[in-house]
């Protein structure tokens, strides 16, 4: 078991502090799913409340450093090197629902680099963190992707565009091309956790289009950091948003095969 580092506690204190918020929110979402209004502004004010604290934290502790904030945007901070990147409440329409899987996602981006990154589901109490170089933990557990070769073995992530957002009939292409060869798909509505259970080796692989950089940046790196590979559809081993293909090592070009097949 590694110790975590100065910064990664900062962090992982902050997601628990704003985690017992959304806790007792979400209780309040599962009494609310029958009034006639329904949970929605409820909702849009818990994930601004979440937010409020994670920054307040991370600005007592890290004075001068930059967001980037899911509710608030870009706030520029005296630190032009260093910047959070946060989404306090990644999978809105679960909490919204109750469905019990959503999660915080904070990353600390310097000079242009993902170095540390904290995804807390508070319902299991799984906190996943990954520091550049030092490896991915689960809790005090040390992380490694699955060691599944074989599309045939493969469950893989993905998420649906929602209403509102293009690409329809692309990810039913893709889907249409993928599921013939894998064991099974996955459409849990977290990005930011689906990339944290690909790196605990629960999924093997997670593709999806235009979500945004507050989903994927922290995940992203605990993927990276427990030997998995996070990459574009050019191949490019990059954090792209607009289309993200990770696995571990052996699914992920087969993965990334298949979604260009489906495209050309
Ligand atoms: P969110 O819950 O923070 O919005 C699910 O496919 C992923 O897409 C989630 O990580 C979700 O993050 C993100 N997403 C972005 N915009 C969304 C929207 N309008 N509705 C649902 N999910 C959205
Ligand atoms: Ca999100």
């Amino acid at each position: 078991m590694a110790q975590a580092s100065a910064l990664l506690n900062i962090m992982m204190d902050a997601a628990r502090k704003a985690a017992r918020k959304l806790n007792r929110d979400f209780g309040e979402v599962e009494n609310l799913q029958v009034s006639k209004k329904g949970p929605a502004d409820f909702v849009s004010a818990a994930d601004k409340a979440a937010e409020r604290i994670l920054v307040e934290v991370l600005e007592e502790k890290r004075p001068g450093y930059g967001f980037l904030l899911e509710e608030s945007g870009a706030v520029k901070g005296t630190d032009p090197s260093h910047r959070f990147i946060i989404d306090p409440l990644d999978g809105t329409t679960n909490f919204l629902h109750a469905i019990p899987h959503f999660s915080i996602s904070i990353a600390l981006e310097r000079e242009g680099e993902i170095v540390a990154g904290v995804v807390y589901d508070p319902m299991r109490d799984e906190m996943f963190r990954a520091e550049r170089f030092k490896g991915a933990f689960l809790n005090d557990r040390r992380l490694e992707v699955s060691s599944r070769a074989l599309m045939a073995d493969a469950v893989i992530a993905t998420g649906i565009p929602h209403m509102g957002r293009p690409g329809h009939a692309r990810f039913l292409k893709e889907l249409h091309r993928i599921t013939p060869h894998v064991a099974s798909v996955r459409r849990f509505g977290s990005a930011a956790l689906d990339l944290c259970w690909l790196a605990a080796g629960r999924y093997d692989g997670y593709w999806e289009r235009n979500i945004q950089l507050w989903d994927v940046a922290a995940g992203a790196l605990i993927v990276r950091e427990a030997g998995g590979l996070v990459g574009d559809d050019t191949g490019e081993n990059t954090i792209d948003p607009a289309i993200i293909i990770a696995g571990n090592a052996q699914i992920q070009p087969q993965l990334l095969a298949l979604i260009n097949k489906a495209n050309a």
